[in-house]
């Protein structure tokens, strides 16, 4: 594709979500770059954008799960729910964008094919799905970690003479169950949140599981208005809580651990967090995630819970024969989803015990040869998580190297900004930074603050070029090796969290499990001690651009 005859931009930013939002507001505002935003979907939002599924929900406070960077913004906006569902997101997402004046320096409905970085030029080179071409000294990637659907290849699915749907990509204008025969497969966060209101309108529901999963009561309800008047008057307070805690929430972790109460007092703690419901439920003790046994009572807790909730026995038994430890994979917040199984018309499937043979045109075969009659199949089946946003990118660095094959035996980056060989190009909550383990505003925002001082910094001092190095890589992966196994996070096979849910993809624990607080400080060091483990190069390429 020839993009030498097109416009060159500073920098060209992937996706048009919490990060390319920011991203492009503080690059063309704070720093008066020429800055573009290439976004697939048609409107602001990205993940939210194309995340509409039967009960989306964030499961961060709602009052936390927006910009923090500026006060004004922050007062001007009131949530109505403790959770933001996936539409009054949207309305926020186009609120800022709107505010901000953004959606002018966006191209909506462009989706990025490749990007090549032309080494003479020191340009990156991006082509879309349309044959449009575009270049840019900087290349951004704000393309999400949770936006590569995962849809498993299950035979006969193409034959399949229903309607069949993922929940990541979901039709925009809804999907009608009433009355149809439903077969959900999945029941990870998003599926557990799709159950109660999925089986509210279908004639049926069959809920094929093959990992039992822990939930906690969201417990979401419209906020007061003593609460959003708390919220608006206390930004500095609530962001400097953001930014000091482990995982961005605005709560933070008790310094105790589960052995230092009683039986009793445990009950107790646990009963009260259970009423309150919310992520917070592990946050009355600091070692859930650390030590086994201290996990494990938190695991029986809620394994009892759900037995005392779910009438029948033996759906209670499957539901609650759980065998990871609580919050090792991400955990769930549900609003009534272990209640659904106690409706007439919802059914488990047992998807361990008989496993999905294959999709007939009428619905799903098990392997003992039962066949469910179905509509309509949901697949709530998950993302090819950090990585394959970042692949469908198609992206060459230097000397032809791909980042495909870059990645071949895993991600690995420095600091999940920088891939050695990939110059200029920056990607915001890549492989190796905190990202998924954090509350995700906040950790863009770090990010987004991060990459703009830094680009700054090249500006300011006649940098050309910045890359990273094999060695500091090693380095980083090392580190973030290190900070998952300290956790119970590694211990299970089968997590996305490590590449375990897309087949044939490399298992490495992909996010940076050391906290955020801590990374930040981290990277702000190496940015006040002038960038090690980044390579620095001044001046001009000696080929101007073509
Ligand atoms: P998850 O957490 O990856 O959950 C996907 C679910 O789909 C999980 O229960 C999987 O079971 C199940 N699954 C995947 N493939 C299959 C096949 N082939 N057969 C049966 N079941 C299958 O994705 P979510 O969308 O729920 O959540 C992703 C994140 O989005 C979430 O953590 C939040 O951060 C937002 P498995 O456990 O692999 O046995």
């Amino acid at each position: 594709l020839d993009t030498a005859a097109a416009p060159t931009l500073d920098a060209l930013i992937i996706g048009a979500g919490f990060s390319g939002m920011y991203q492009l507001h503080s690059l063309r505002d704070r720093l008066g770059m020429k800055a573009m935003v290439l976004e697939a979907g048609g409107g602001v939002g990205g993940t939210w954008y194309w995340n509409r599924y039967p009960g989306a929900r964030c499961d961060s406070e709602s009052h936390s799960y927006c910009y923090a960077f500026s006060e004004a913004l922050w007062r001007e906006w009131e949530w109505t729910e403790r959770y933001p569902g996936h539409e009054e997101i949207r309305r926020y997402m186009n609120f800022v964008a709107d505010r901000l004046d953004l959606k002018r320096d966006i191209r909506f409905n462009t989706r990025v094919i490749a990007c090549r970085y032309d080494e003479a030029a020191n340009l990156w080179r991006v082509s879309t799905e349309t044959g449009e071409g575009f270049s840019a000294r900087y290349l951004i990637t704000a393309v999400g970690c949770l936006s590569t659907a995962n849809i498993p290849k299950i035979p006969g699915l193409e034959a399949f003479q229903g309607e069949w749907y993922h929940t990541g990509s979901w039709p925009q204008e809804g999907v009608d169950f009433t009355g149809k025969r439903v077969g959900q497969i999945g029941t990870g966060s998003t599926g557990i949140q799709a159950v109660p209101v999925i089986a509210a309108q279908a004639g049926h529901l069959a809920v094929f599981q093959r990992t039992a999963n822990y939930s906690v009561p969201a417990r979401n309800k419209p906020l007061t208005p003593e609460f959003k008047a708390w919220v608006r008057d206390n930004w500095a307070a609530i962001r400097e809580t953001m930014h000091s805690t482990v995982n961005g929430h605005p709560f933070t972790i008790e310094d105790r651990s589960v052995h230092e109460v009683s039986d009793e007092e445990l009950k107790a703690i646990l009963e009260k967090a259970w009423e309150r419901g919310g992520l917070q439920f592990r946050a009355n003790f600091r070692d859930v995630l650390l030590d086994e046994g201290a996990n494990a009572k938190l695991a029986n807790f809620v394994k009892d819970k759900i037995r005392s909730i779910v009438k029948d026995p033996e759906t209670a038994a499957k539901l609650a024969e759980i065998d990871h430890p609580y919050a090792a994979k991400r955990p769930p917040i549900d609003t009534d989803y272990f209640e659904a199984f106690n409706r007439d018309n919802v059914a488990l499937v047992d998807v361990r015990a008989d496993p999905i043979e294959r999709i007939t045109p009428k619905g799903v075969r098990l392997r003992s040869g039962k066949e469910a009659e179905l509509d309509i199949i949901v697949f709530a089946t998950g993302f090819d998580a950090m990585t394959g946003p970042l692949m469908g990118l198609n992206i060459i660095g230097v000397d032809g190297k791909t980042l495909a094959k870059e990645w071949e035996a895993g991600p690995r980056t420095y600091l999940g900004l920088q891939v050695a060989g990939f110059p200029n190009m920056f990607t915001i909550t890549g492989p190796g930074s905190p990202s998924v383990l954090c509350n995700m505003p906040v950790c863009i925002e770090q990010h987004v603050e991060w990459i703009t001082d830094c680009i700054a910094h090249l500006r300011a001092n006649g940098i050309a070029r910045i890359d990273t190095t094999g060695a500091a890589m090693e380095d980083w992966g090392r580190e973030v090796e290190r900070a998952a196994n300290a956790t119970l996070l590694p211990r299970v096979p089968h997590s996305w969290y490590l590449g375990a849910n897309v087949p044939g993809k490399p298992r490495v624990f992909m996010p940076y499990a050391g906290g955020m607080a801590r990374y930040r400080r981290h990277c702000a060091e190496i940015a006040a001690k002038g960038y090690p483990g980044f390579v620095l190069e001044r001046g001009e390429p000696a080929q101007a651009a073509a």
